[in-house]
Order: structure tokens, then C-alpha cells, then sequence
């Protein structure tokens, strides 16, 4: 009896998949593939691709060792058919498989795809749940339904109950839910940061970045300076880094930016995390193992924990449960294409000339930096949810879109029209100002309200303010930002709107800002 074709994709890397799990060694096929589809649907950024492909064939490896039998097609093999659905096909034919068997993709795209993949293939196609994650889409879905808000607080709190996570006789350890208010502290420029790690690369890693250099060249970044780990081993030593070196201090220092050091108290696991390399429960049993142990704060542990068993589990569900309106509502009618500055970094405003560098780099920037800065920007300027969405996809080596989108839609773009977050997540200068040290090295004033060299945040802040001032009256948390607007002088709000205009219309004439 032929056995089962069992498809892995590359955000798949883990043996705890049981359709891994249930396989039978001798008989069943494990096809990988590195395929152009999966590759160019945006244009990753280099060192994601790199690090995925390296990842796909390491872990391909052991799996081997492990006694699979393993398919695995390289992306330039002569013969490689281009699409997930072709190697499928062909495998199928090749190995006379009984069935096909995948675990649930993490994107729509090609969620919708691989239903239709059974009477294309003419044979049984099982799509296993992903269990990885910690909330089902089932439990996201009953946990939303009937309500009027979708606050991840409130999620949160149900998940802390529910896998007792710094919990005691039912209650919260120390009496909050949250530390956030601890957890806004600025960090002075001279810190001594730890060093993030960096891993040499090997035969393999040096392979695929050779054929990346080929075949993507017109992709965003470099191959240079690759220095990311690629099997779970590399994982397990970066998050037991952050544990012996970082914890401490991520939650007092987590919204704080400083010019020139992209990496700070954060732990830089998600793209591990994000493909298969790390589970989110043992990340979480280290940082509360860490808090019981007296090695992070109780600010630090419950703040990192939030991220991942509160942010994480959370979107990923209101992404399944918003799809596919999430992807193409634009609440503000927002239209402006992305200006040229998100991909050259060539820009006056110094926060987001370091952020987009830092990006470009690293296909890294921490939270606040896509959140406060480049997010920020993107809806001050009223950039077209679609390409501010594609960008974020690609440039980030942790993106995929059920984690991208809720985020890019819901959280800094807010075109969903509020289902996700409470209020915009606009700012002025000052706020950047507060947090980083990045207006002392700025072309523009943070200090000046309007004019040529007034920052941009400041005038757009209000701008947006003025134009959305109707939609924004529905929602009470801005009604502290309305009073303040209404009581100012109509020649202010004049002056601010000009100042935004002449801004905008540099952005629209390709000009540098
Ligand atoms: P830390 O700051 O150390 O946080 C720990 C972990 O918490 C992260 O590794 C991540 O797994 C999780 N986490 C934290 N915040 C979020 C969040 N808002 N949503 C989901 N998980 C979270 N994260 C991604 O993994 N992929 C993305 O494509 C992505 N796109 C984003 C786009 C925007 C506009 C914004 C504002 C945030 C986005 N995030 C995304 C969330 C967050 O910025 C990154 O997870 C984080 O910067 C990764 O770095 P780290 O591992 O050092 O995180
Ligand atoms: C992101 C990505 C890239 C760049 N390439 C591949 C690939 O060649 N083969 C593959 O199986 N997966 C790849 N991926 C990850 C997929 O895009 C991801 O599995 C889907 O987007 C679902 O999350
Ligand atoms: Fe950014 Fe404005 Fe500060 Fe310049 S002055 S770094 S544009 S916030």
C-alpha cells in the first residue's frame, strides 16, 4: 500500500507536528520544496529568504537523521516546478501517494489554495489543525463572538487563566494583569547593551546565499553580514541568551529606541519562533522559570509573556476571524503610494532614516520602531494600506501575514476602523522625541509646530486630527485629543494643515523629505 505524501512548508519547522508525529518512517514521503511562488508572491528581503531556505535545509536534514524519508526540492533545481502545488503534483505521480497530508497554512492565500487541492489531485488531501499555537482559531472565534470589542486584554487574561501562567490561588501574581506602567523608561545614550548574538555561517548557509545573491538580487537588502541562526539549536542559545542577559531589563526599556543599536533588551526570537524553531510554550516557561527564579522582574516577565501568549495568540486569531475584509477595508480612504524613502532609507527625518536602515540591515526593527516610527508614518501620510501591507510582509524575516497584517491593518493603520485597537496609534514628534535619541541628529526641529523645518510628525499629528475629526468624535478616548484640538485657533490649524499640504505634496512629486 503506497504510503502518504506529507508536505512541510518553511514556517513548519518542527518534529512536534503530528502529522510528524504519526508518520510512518518506512512508508510515508516528506516533501519540502523551495519554490519560486512562496519566494516573489512579495519581494522578501534578502537575509529572510536566506534564512529560511537555510533553516528548510537544515531542518530537511535532520529529519533524515531521524529516519524520514525526505523529498526536498532546492530552488534551483533544474527540474523545479515553481509552485507548491506543481511539487505536490509531481510527488504525487513520482511516490504513487494515498493521500496528501499538510498542517494548516498560516496565510489565507494559500489556505484557500490548498482546499481546492483534493479534487485537483484527485485524492485525499488532510489538513491537519497548526498546534503550535496556544488559542485555536475555533477558540479566538467563540471567544470574540457577540462582542462589541475585541480588546486583547481581556484575551489575555482568559489565556493567563487558562494555562495558569503567573498565576496564584486563581488571582494574578502581584495583583495586576499588567506592568505596563513600569515599562516606559528611556534609555541613555552609552548603555551598555549586551551584544546580540551572532552565528558564523556554514557550507549550507554560504550555499543559499550564493543562489540568493543570484536569483533575487533585485530583492530589498543584502546578503552581507548574514548572521542569524538556522536550526533550532542556534534558537534554544539566542532565547537562553535573552534569559541569562536581556530579560531583566526588557520590560523597563521595551519602548525605548536608541540611534544605532537596532536590538536593546529584545529578545530577536520571533523569526525562529514564527517558523517552527522554537514553541511559544517553552519560551514562556523560561521567562516564568526566569521570574520564580529571581533572574526578571516581575515587569520583565509578565511584560514578555503578554507579547507572546497575549499579542501573538491574539492576532493570530483576529486574523482568521477577519479575513478577508482585514486585508482590503481602508477605514481612512488612505491612497498615497509608499514614497521611495521605505526602501533607500534616504529621507532628512532622522527616526525613520534609522528605523528603514536598521530594516534594511537587519530585516529587523524592533516594536516600537514598526509601531511609534515607520507605522506611525505611514498613517500620518496616508499611505495606501495595501503597499504599507506588502512592504511589511516583505521586509521583515519574522513576517508572515497572520501575524503581519493584524498588526500593519488593525494596529498602526487602523483600517480596520477599530476592531483591534482602541484608538489610532498616532503620534507627534514628541512622543519619538521622549523615547529615543534620534531628534538630536534630525534635519528637521522636534520643537517647531510648523514651517519647512518643523518636524513633519507635529504638523501631519494635527492634520490628521482635522481632516478625521468626525470619524474620530465616535470614539471616546480621542476626546481628550478633540478638547485640545477645538480650543485651538482656527490660524493654527491653518498653518499646521499648510505646513502638512506642502509636506504631502513633496511626497506625491517624489521629492526627498
Ligand atoms: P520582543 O520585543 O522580544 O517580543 C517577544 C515576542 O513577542 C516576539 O518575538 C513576538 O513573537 C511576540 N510579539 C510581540 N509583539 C507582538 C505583536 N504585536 N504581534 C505578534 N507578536 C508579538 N511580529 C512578527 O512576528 N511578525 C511580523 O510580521 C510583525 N509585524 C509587525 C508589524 C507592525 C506594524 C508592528 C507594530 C508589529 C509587528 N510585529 C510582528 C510585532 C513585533 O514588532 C515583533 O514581533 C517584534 O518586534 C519581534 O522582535 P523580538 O523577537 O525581538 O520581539
Ligand atoms: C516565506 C517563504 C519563502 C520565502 N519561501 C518558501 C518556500 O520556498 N517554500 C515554502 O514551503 N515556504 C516558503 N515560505 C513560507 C511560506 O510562504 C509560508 O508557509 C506560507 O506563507 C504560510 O504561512
Ligand atoms: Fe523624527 Fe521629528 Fe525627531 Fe526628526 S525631529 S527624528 S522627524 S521625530
Amino acid at each position: 500500500m503506497a504510503g502518504k505524501l506529507i508536505l512541510v512548508l518553511g514556517d513548519q519547522l518542527t518534529l512536534s507536528l503530528p502529522m510528524l508525529q504519526n508518520a510512518d518512517k518506512s512508508n510515508d514521503t516528506i516533501i519540502m520544496a523551495e519554490v519560486r511562488e512562496e519566494a516573489t508572491y512579495v519581494k522578501h528581503h534578502k537575509k529572510k529568504i536566506v534564512f529560511l531556505f537555510s533553516a528548510m535545509r537544515h531542518f530537511a536534514k535532520g529529519l533524515r537523521q531521524e529516519g524520514f524519508n525526505v523529498h526536498y526540492i532546492e530552488y534551483d533545481d533544474a527540474e523545479n516546478p515553481g509552485s507548491l502545488f506543481n511539487a505536490v503534483k509531481d510527488a504525487v505521480t513520482t511516490t504513487d501517494a494515498s493521500a496528501v497530508e499538510v498542517t494548516q497554512p498560516g496565510e489565507f492565500r494559500l489556505d484557500t489554495e490548498m482546499k481546492s487541492w483534493e479534487q485537483a489531485l484527485n485524492l485525499p488531501v488532510i489538513i491537519n489543525e497548526d498546534t503550535r499555537f496556544m488559542a485555536s482559531i475555533g477558540d479566538f472565534a467563540a471567544w470574540a463572538e457577540g462582542r462589541k470589542q475585541y480588546r486583547m486584554e481581556y484575551f489575555y487574561r482568559e489565556m493567563r487563566k487558562r494555562y495558569d501562567i503567573l498565576m496564584e490561588n486563581g488571582k494574578p501574581i502581584g495583583g495586576k494583569w499588567n506592568y505596563d506602567q513600569q515599562n516606559r523608561a528611556t534609555l541613555p545614550a552609552g548603555t551598555n547593551v549586551p551584544k546580540n548574538t551572532v552565528f558564523p555561517t556554514n557550507a549550507v548557509t554560504q550555499q543559499v546565499i550564493a543562489l540568493v545573491d543570484e536569483q533575487f538580487h533585485d530583492h530589498m537588502g543584502s546578503t552581507d553580514g548574514f548572521h542569524y541562526g538556522v536550526t533550532r539549536e542556534d534558537a534554544l542559545h539566542v532565547l537562553d541568551r535573552f534569559i541569562d542577559e536581556r530579560i531583566n531589563n526588557f520590560g523597563t526599556y521595551q519602548d525605548a529606541m536608541l540611534q544605532d543599536e537596532p536590538w536593546l533588551y529584545h529578545s530577536h526570537i520571533s523569526l525562529y519562533l514564527n517558523c517552527g524553531l522554537l514553541t511559544p510554550r517553552e519560551i514562556i516557561k523560561s521567562a516564568e522559570v526566569a521570574y520564580h527564579s529571581g533572574q526578571a522582574p516581575l515587569n520583565s516577565a509578565e511584560g514578555f509573556i503578554r507579547q507572546i501568549l497575549g499579542w501573538r495568540e491574539y492576532v493570530r486569531g483576529f486574523y482568521w476571524y477577519f479575513m478577508p475584509k482585514l486585508k482590503t477595508d481602508n477605514y481612512f480612504d488612505n491612497h498615497r503610494p509608499l514614497p521611495d524613502a521605505y526602501w533607500t532609507a534616504q529621507t532628512n527625518m532622522n527616526c525613520m532614516r534609522q528605523c528603514v536602515k536598521e530594516t534594511k540591515e537587519n530585516a529587523y526593527a524592533h516594536h516600537i520602531q514598526r509601531l511609534m516610527v515607520l507605522g506611525n508614518f505611514s498613517l500620518l501620510a496616508e499611505l495606501s494600506p495595501a503597499q504599507v501591507q506588502d512592504w511589511y510582509l516583505s521586509v521583515y524575516a519574522d513576517a508572515y501575514e497572520w501575524v503581519e497584517l493584524p498588526n500593519v491593518a488593525g494596529m498602526i493603520l487602523y483600517s480596520d476602523g477599530g476592531n483591534l485597537a482602541s484608538k489610532p496609534y498616532v503620534a507627534s514628534g514628541s512622543y519619538i522625541k521622549k523615547m529615543s535619541n534620534y531628534c538630536g541628529n534630525c534635519g528637521y526641529k522636534v520643537n517647531k509646530k510648523v514651517g519647512d523645518d518643523a518636524c513633519p510628525f507635529n504638523y501631519l499629528y494635527w492634520h490628521f486630527i482635522d481632516k478625521h475629526k468626525d470619524k474620530l468624535k465616535e470614539n471616546h478616548r480621542m476626546g481628550m485629543i478633540l478638547n485640545t484640538y477645538h480650543r485651538m485657533k482656527p490660524e493654527s490649524i491653518d498653518a499646521m494643515n499648510n505646513s502638512a499640504e506642502r509636506f504631502l505634496s513633496k511626497l506625491d512629486a517624489n521629492q526627498e523629505v
